[in-house]
């Protein structure tokens, strides 16, 4: 197999973490979209949507984060994605939850906008409109993952093991440290965010992402 990927890329990194997390044979190819690799149409032409991840299994291609990591953890048969009908319910619930309600207000809202000129609105008032209107539901939604999804001590999203809802969400959630936001509101949040921190290859393949998150510090964000 192989997955096309960048080591910024809020969408690939879950899915390298669980390729790297259960040794899954895979090539990684980075395509370079910081520099429009994913336009020349070596990429394009096999991914029209023109981004990261797709993967590539034989003759099968397959796009969309959250597809690949159900694919995958079917594949191998991963506890990650329990065969139980509720419990899987219950985690593509939350896949969708994070990819939906959380990363739309929380990454096209308030990160990417103060953090890509290709995000900033035409105009002062609408940008500064965008954020603060993406601050007020990303601290409602910050309030339903704290109370709701992660109450009663939970180490991880669906309860005590780790799945692909994990894997997904926290690599979104991760995208608050490139604005420095402290969850400090919100410590079910945090404990979560740091019990996913501990799995085996989790600071090997935010590296990069890492090295990003130091050129942001010291200048003035917008948080929660
Ligand atoms: N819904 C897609 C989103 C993929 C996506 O937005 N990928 C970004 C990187 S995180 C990308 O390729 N961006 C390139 C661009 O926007 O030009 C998924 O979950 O895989």
């Amino acid at each position: 197999m192989k997955l096309y990927t960048h080591p910024v890329s809020t969408a690939c990194r879950p899915v390298m973490q669980f390729i790297a997390d259960n040794n899954i044979p895979c090539e990684l190819e980075v395509v370079d979209i910081l520099k429009g690799a994913h336009y020349e149409p070596a990429y394009s032409s096999k991914n029209p949507n023109r981004l990261v991840p797709m993967l590539e299994d034989g003759d099968f291609r397959l796009t969309e984060s959250a597809a690949i990591l159900r694919y995958l953890a079917e594949k191998i048969d991963s506890p990650a994605y329990p065969k139980d009908l509720k419990q899987r319910a219950r985690v593509n619930e939350a896949m969708d939850w994070f990819n939906s309600n959380f990363y739309k207000d929380w990454g096209y809202g308030l990160v990417y906008p103060q953090l890509f000129p290709h995000h900033k609105r035409p105009d002062e008032k609408t940008h500064a409109g965008t954020i603060a209107w993406a601050q007020d539901r990303c601290k409602t939604w910050l309030q339903v993952l704290n109370d709701h999804w992660l109450a009663g001590n939970k180490k991880y999203i669906c309860g005590d093991q780790i799945t692909i809802a994990d894997y997904l969400g926290s690599a979104i959630m991760s995208i608050g440290e490139l604005i420095h936001c402290d969850l400090k509101n919100y410590p079910n949040v945090q404990r979560w965010i740091g019990n996913v921190k501990k799995q085996p290859n989790y600071e090997k393949v935010n590296e990069v992402f890492n090295g990003f998150r130091a050129s942001t510090e010291g200048k003035t964000w917008a948080t929660v």
